[in-house]
């Protein structure tokens, strides 16, 4: 269709060094055109050629002094993309490969995500091209303290509520939680992911990774399978990867894979998930760490992957959960798993199939959950933590636990129902996509032109 192409064109002329951004603007809008055409007044309100705008780009300098007492200087952001639906909300990002572009292409993904949890989100990214490997931890929490020390302006508990991604976890977001107070004077929910002594909500931790499992049990059940007895190949060794991992186990499944960025191990008797957290969560260690403690695991590192593709996909499995980082499933990679037998993925990093691999999936008819249905869990559940901290109360692990369970089982019935409308039964992408979007776009025309 000719809006969605003449948008893509301009953006390409726009923004020709956005090419992650480009991938996810393509990826979105060219699932849209017989929404597009089944509603005219989305061209005449221009909603595509607003909506891959954001409504405002932050951009600062961060500098602090390392524990060598030289100056390092870093470049902060926080894109506030669209706040249609509610507060901007997205997570923070701290790699040295952040960029605009980036953080655009996160930012343009999580406001149809956050749009299908059916809460009232708003979507929003940010980080910093601050690497935190091997960095000490009074270094990371003087960069924490650095980087908040600007972006405190920007954010608020009904403004924006900033949380964790890549490289910002629980330890970073009590470090800016603690210097914005200091700033502000003010002890609010201004950002999610938080310690539970300072109101974090219980299952948060656990959120991304068992939501996607929880989408992948619905969407497989819809078609009479189940993941119990399946072995599964996961990507990634973080808070996602590990409790999808965690989860797999409690279904009956059995996960075999994980990945860091210099290999991967496959344990063919399953991964050890308390020794994935020894080596993680508590030693921050690296996975050649886990195969150094656990005999029969075997580490493969990058060096040795086949060429084109991470070597976690060469594994056969029933199921794949990329759970590491975007693009980490080539289209190499999409048919290697799809020829070994996989007839299930299930996306808990955010975009992690090129277009390609997407389309691979998609056209191959199995079981593909879409990262922004599949991996809404960890959003969602920041949201019940804004609820929870906005009412002065706290939730047990079952409550939130309950609440995530069906919020998943929600998006997966709405993404599935909207496909068939479209007449795509079982195509999600399109599904998650036209739902979310249609949220959003129904709203911006409600409120004008601002
Ligand atoms: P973590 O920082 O906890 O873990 C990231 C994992 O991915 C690490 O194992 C890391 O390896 C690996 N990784 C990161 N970058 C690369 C790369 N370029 N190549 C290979 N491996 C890489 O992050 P999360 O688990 O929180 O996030 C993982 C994915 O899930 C991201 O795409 C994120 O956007 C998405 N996501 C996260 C949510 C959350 O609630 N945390 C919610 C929804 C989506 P290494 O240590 O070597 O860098
Ligand atoms: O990509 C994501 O959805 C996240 N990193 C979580 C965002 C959040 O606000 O919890």
């Amino acid at each position: 269709m000719n809006y969605v192409q003449n948008v893509l064109d301009s953006l390409k002329r726009l923004y020709p060094e956005q090419s992650t951004f480009l991938q996810a603007a393509e990826e979105v809008l060219m699932t849209l055109t017989p929404v597009l055409n089944a509603r005219p007044e989305y061209a005449k309100h221009k909603i595509l050629e607003r909506i891959v705008e954001p409504e405002k780009t932050h951009l600062f300098r961060v500098e602090w002094v390392d524990d060598k007492g030289e100056i390092q200087v870093n470049r902060g952001y926080r894109i506030q993309y669209n706040s249609a639906l509610g507060p901007y909300k997205g997570g923070l990002r701290f790699h040295p490969s952040v960029n605009v572009g980036i953080l655009r292409f996160l930012g343009f993904e999580q406001i149809f995500k956050n749009a299908l949890t059916g809460l009232s989100i708003g979507g929003g990214k940010g980080g910093s091209d601050f690497d935190p490997k091997g960095k000490s931890e009074t270094e990371i929490m003087r960069f924490c303290n650095a980087f908040m020390t600007e972006l405190f302006r920007y954010i608020g508990p009904t403004v924006d509520v900033p949380a964790g991604d890549i490289g910002v976890g629980g330890r970073e977001v009590g470090y800016m939680y603690g210097t914005y107070k200091k700033l502000t004077g003010r002890y609010e929910g201004v950002l999610t992911g938080k310690n539970l002594l300072f109101g974090g909500s219980l299952a948060r931790t656990e959120a991304t990774g068992y939501g996607l499992v929880y989408f992948t049990e619905r969407m497989l059940a819809s078609c009479g399978k189940s993941l119990e007895g399946r072995t599964c190949a996961v990507s990634g060794s973080g808070n996602v990867a590990t409790y999808c991992v965690e989860k797999l186990w409690q279904v009956g499944a059995k996960p075999v894979t994980v990945s860091d960025s210099n290999g991967f191990i496959y344990d063919p008797e399953g991964i050890d998930i308390a020794l994935l957290k020894q080596v993680k969560e508590v030693e921050r260690a690296r996975l050649t760490r886990y195969a150094e403690l656990r005999p029969g695991a075997k580490y493969t590192p990058v060096s040795e992957y086949p060429e084109g593709m991470n070597g976690v996909w060469a594994v056969p499995c029933d199921a794949a959960f990329p759970c590491a980082t975007q693009n980490e499933v080539t289209g190499k990679a999409a048919q290697t798993l799809i020829a070994n037998g996989c007839t299930c993925v299930a996306e808990g990093a955010n975009m992690p199939s090129s277009l390609e691999a997407m389309r691979t999936f998609v056209e191959s008819g199995i079981n593909y959950g879409p990262a922004k249905a599949a991996n809404a869990g960890g959003v969602a559940t920041s949201q019940l933590e804004m609820a929870q901290n906005a009412g002065m109360v706290h939730w047990t692990f079952e409550e939130v636990d309950s609440k995530l369970k069906n919020i998943m089982y929600n998006i997966h019935d709405m993404t599935a129902a909207t496909a068939k409308d479209f007449k795509a039964e079982g195509n999600l992408l399109l599904g998650a996509n036209i739902a979310g979007f249609t949220q959003v776009a129904d709203a911006m025309i409600a409120q004008g032109v601002n």
